[in-house]
């Protein structure tokens, strides 16, 4: 099947005449996605089964990846790469008439994720599959995903996602396999034979359907499953809503409140927000996550210990945190085994990874809302507190302080971190800057009390999608010059270094990149009506919109750059094209604003004829995977500007480097790592270091009115954002980010790092002004990227985390 051209033409016709019924001159783009998808699925069929069979058969020790965010992006092109047939595609469709590009934009972008953690999970699962290892994702069906933005007058705008509406080709309901997740009721404790028995009762009672979708393995008939849950009432064997009184619209009220736990994803981004619903979300994944493990445990027909030998189950964050109090509760209720079986069970079960150190991040749920929806999961994480801080008691006797640091239960809060630790058998950060603040800082207490259960496992990407599917020339390119390998291992990237200095080959990576700015040009002239220069600097913030991300600091040093103008117009600056990209949470009010400055100033500068060759702005709407692969491929320069200490990795920053994108960054999350590969020459560092920022924090002795009454530059931007004139009309102003930087004291350090980043641009105007000596750094960046492949990072976690073997001969 798919083994030649002829051969894939032949079935292409077939296929899409019986599924059809309408001749091929009659197929529209549409189609050709629906018909490509069908053949995809035809052709894994039995290697999927052949996979879950073999698994079954060997065994081994598994792995769960529970995340409540799966970003996984359009699948067909990706697919068809994985299998080795996307040139043998496109091929095939072009001599048919069809064009795959064109097919590809018919896929809907699922946004089930909202930024670095879901699409890290993404990046995971293509490599557990690409290097054979039994690692499978779990997650939730959301029938909305991430918000699709609109910019309208330069506002965010915010509309639903409804990306299933023309159904979803990948995925296969598998009905056989719901399970029931129970919420509130009561618990009623007995006595028999010595034991303490446990019993819910006038719970409300709810289906968790799988739908599972094939991660296909690259190069190798491997494939493994993620498995996302949707919610449905109850019905049949399940007893009813205890509250039903026979009316058929509180009937119908309580269906829609039952499918609300799967309606959609939580557009917040790095911020906690304590809503019922979440939480309810939360479980709803945890419990029928669990339940379809142990179903799978159950079949081999082993002892319960043994379950740590057969499944691990790591936790993306704390999100899912509530796998250890459930995993606890059906072991002791449902397994019969003593607390102290199953905590043991539990412990060599579950890992954990952190993401962030922003305290507003941080899970703590109030324990009258747990109480309320989860009583049963309740009385275990008291009990798990109350054992904890006994033994804490004898470690630490009279030191109040540090033990009540450590509790699980604080006051009236459930803090969901203390909780992931003490539950689980490794703790790891994304990025060896973000480890070790995690070591010394965030978690202290616990990394004294457990220093072997800390670790570090640097972030990845998938070079599949972000090298080979983004950007298929400079791939060709690579393997022209150093061959295959790299594609299995990335690593071997590194032999780029040898043609740095090559001249055919730095004219050939001068092309691609001016073919993909060319292509990049053409989409913002057709979205937006704006023309920019290929030959300009591409100079690329695209990220979720964050204070800390500091993208102010990047529209303050455009206002500058352009007053420069404005006070000489022939000043001699290398031409710019700064674009973003950026999504704000719905509420965030802050964030919404400087998306509006962006739009302002984008504005202004666009219809100022007299910068037009100098200077352009350009905001994308609607940041998602689909759009990343469009822009990233394009980048000259990347934005990697955060306050130090506070992005916990980063992995747009691998993305960028692996494009030869240069970077302008901070020494914060892998940007060090990075920095430690490439050196100031191939780098554009700048701004105050982590522990620079940790001590004025403490001091207290920062001040940024201080700078902005000294440095001209500073004052003349910020009045800029609240008096009428360039950028402010009258009534329309930006008084809300002009208070969080002097008002509120700089929390993220924009001003102090102010100067410093002026002179970083600098330094890359003037090296962009020499193209070869650009394009050597651009060729070491991506020679060195193949360290940041998500495969690296995976090998890692298997051996060091999950402890599981490789299919891989
Ligand atoms: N991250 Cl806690 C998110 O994308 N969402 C979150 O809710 C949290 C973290 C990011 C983090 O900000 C980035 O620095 C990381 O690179 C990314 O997770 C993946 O680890």
């Amino acid at each position: 099947m798919f083994d030649n051209k002829e051969c894939f033409k032949e079935m292409f016709k077939k296929e899409l005449v019986s599924q059809l019924g309408k001749p091929i001159s009659d197929a529209t783009d549409a189609d050709v996605y629906n018909i490509l998808g069908l053949l995809i699925r035809e052709r894994i069929g039995q290697d999927w089964a052949e996979t879950n069979q073999r698994l079954k058969d060997n065994k081994a020790r598994q792995v769960y990846y529970f995340s409540m965010e799966f970003l996984i992006g359009r699948q067909l092109g990706n697919n068809l790469l994985n299998l080795g047939v996307l040139e043998l595609v496109r091929d095939g469709l072009q001599e048919l008439g069809f064009d795959l590009d064109a097919a590809e934009e018919e896929e809907s972008d699922p946004g089930l994720g909202n930024g670095g953690l879901g699409r890290l999970a993404a990046c995971f699962l293509d490599s557990l599959a690409a290097q054979q290892l039994p690692g499978h994702g779990c997650g939730i069906r959301y029938r909305y995903g991430l918000f699709e933005q609109k910019i309208v007058d330069g506002h965010q705008v915010e509309l639903p996602d409804y990306w299933l509406q023309r159904g979803n080709v990948w995925e296969v309901c598998r009905e056989d396999k719901k399970v029931e997740v129970r919420f509130g009721g009561q618990v009623h404790m007995s006595e028999r034979d010595g034991q303490l028995h446990f019993e819910l009762s006038g719970f409300e009672s709810i289906w968790a359907i799988p739908f599972d979708i094939p991660v296909i393995g690259s190069g190798s008939s491997h494939v493994n499953t993620l498995r996302l849950w949707s919610a449905r009432p109850g019905k049949g064997s399940i007893k009813p809503y205890t509250g039903y009184d026979g009316s058929y619209y509180n009937y119908l009220n309580y269906y829609r409140s039952v499918e609300s736990v799967s309606e959609f994803l939580y557009p917040d981004d790095s911020e906690f927000e304590g809503k019922l619903l979440r939480l309810k979300q939360q479980y709803f994944l945890c419990s029928a996550g669990l339940q379809s493990i142990l179903r799978t445990f159950d079949k081999l027909e082993l002892p319960i210990t043994s379950l740590p030998d057969k499944a691990a189950i790591h936790i993306n964050d704390t999100h899912p945190a509530l796998v250890i109090p459930e995993l606890m509760r059906i072991l002791m209720d449902e397994k019969h085994c003593s607390w102290e079986e199953a905590w043991h069970i539990t412990r060599q079960t579950v890992s954990y990874t952190n993401h962030t150190t922003l305290s507003e991040a941080l899970e703590k749920w109030p324990i009258t809302l747990v109480k309320q929806l989860l009583p049963r999961i309740y009385m275990i994480i008291e009990e798990l507190n109350k054992r904890f801080c006994a033994e804490l008691l004898e470690c630490y006797s009279g030191d109040q302080q540090r033990i009540s640091q450590l509790a699980i239960i604080y006051g009236d809060q459930i803090r969901m971190a203390n909780l992931a630790i003490v539950g689980s058998y490794s703790v790891n950060g994304v990025a060896s800057l973000h480890t070790e603040i995690l070591k010394k800082r965030e978690m202290k207490a616990f990394y004294e009390l457990y220093p072997a259960r800390f670790n570090n496992k640097t972030n990845g990407i998938s070079h599949r999608r972000w090298l080979m599917h983004a950007n298929p020339d400079l791939s060709r390119l690579i393997t022209e010059v150093i061959g295959s390998r790299w594609i299995t291992q990335p690593q071997e990237m590194i032999g780029l270094i040898k043609y740095a200095e090559d001249q055919s080959f730095i004219e050939r990576v001068r092309e691609v990149k001016r073919i993909n700015k060319l292509r990049l040009a053409k989409y913002v002239q057709d979205k937006l009506h704006i023309s920019i220069d290929p030959d300009s600097i591409f100079d690329v913030q695209a990220k979720r919109l964050h204070a800390y991300k500091r993208q102010l600091l990047n529209v303050l040093h455009m206002m500058h750059v352009y007053n420069q103008l404005k006070d000489n117009p022939s000043a001699d600056i290398t031409p710019r094209t700064f674009l973003f990209s950026a999504k704000a949470a719905p509420g965030y009010y802050l964030a919404k604003n400087i998306i509006k400055l962006i739009n302002t100033v984008a504005d202004t500068v666009n219809r100022d004829q007299a910068v037009r060759d100098k200077m352009k702005v350009v905001f994308l709407e609607n940041y998602s995977v689909s759009l990343a692969e469009k822009l990233i491929p394009a980048a000259d320069v990347s934005e990697q500007i955060s306050t130090a200490g506070k992005e916990a990795s980063g992995t747009g920053n691998m993305k960028f480097m692996m494009n030869g994108a240069l970077t302008i960054g901070t020494l914060d999350g892998a940007n060090v790592e990075m920095y430690n590969m490439l050196g100031d020459d191939n780098m554009f560092l700048f701004g105050l270091r982590a522990e620079q920022v940790m001590m004025y924090n403490q001091s207290g002795e920062y001040s940024p009115w201080q700078i902005y009454n000294v440095d001209s530059r500073v004052k003349e931007v910020m009045d800029q954002l609240i008096q009428p004139g360039r950028f402010c009309s009258e009534g329309q102003d930006f008084e809300s980010v002009y208070q969080s930087v002097l008002h509120h004291q700089d929390e993220f350090f924009v001003l102090k790092d102010f100067d410093s980043y002026v002179e970083a641009h600098l330094r890359i105007d003037l090296a962009y002004g020499n193209p070869n000596d650009w394009l050597k750094k651009s060729i070491l960046n991506i020679a060195h990227s193949g360290k940041f492949s998500s495969d690296h990072t995976i090998k890692q976690y298997a051996s060091d985390i999950w402890n599981i073997d490789s299919f891989l001969l």
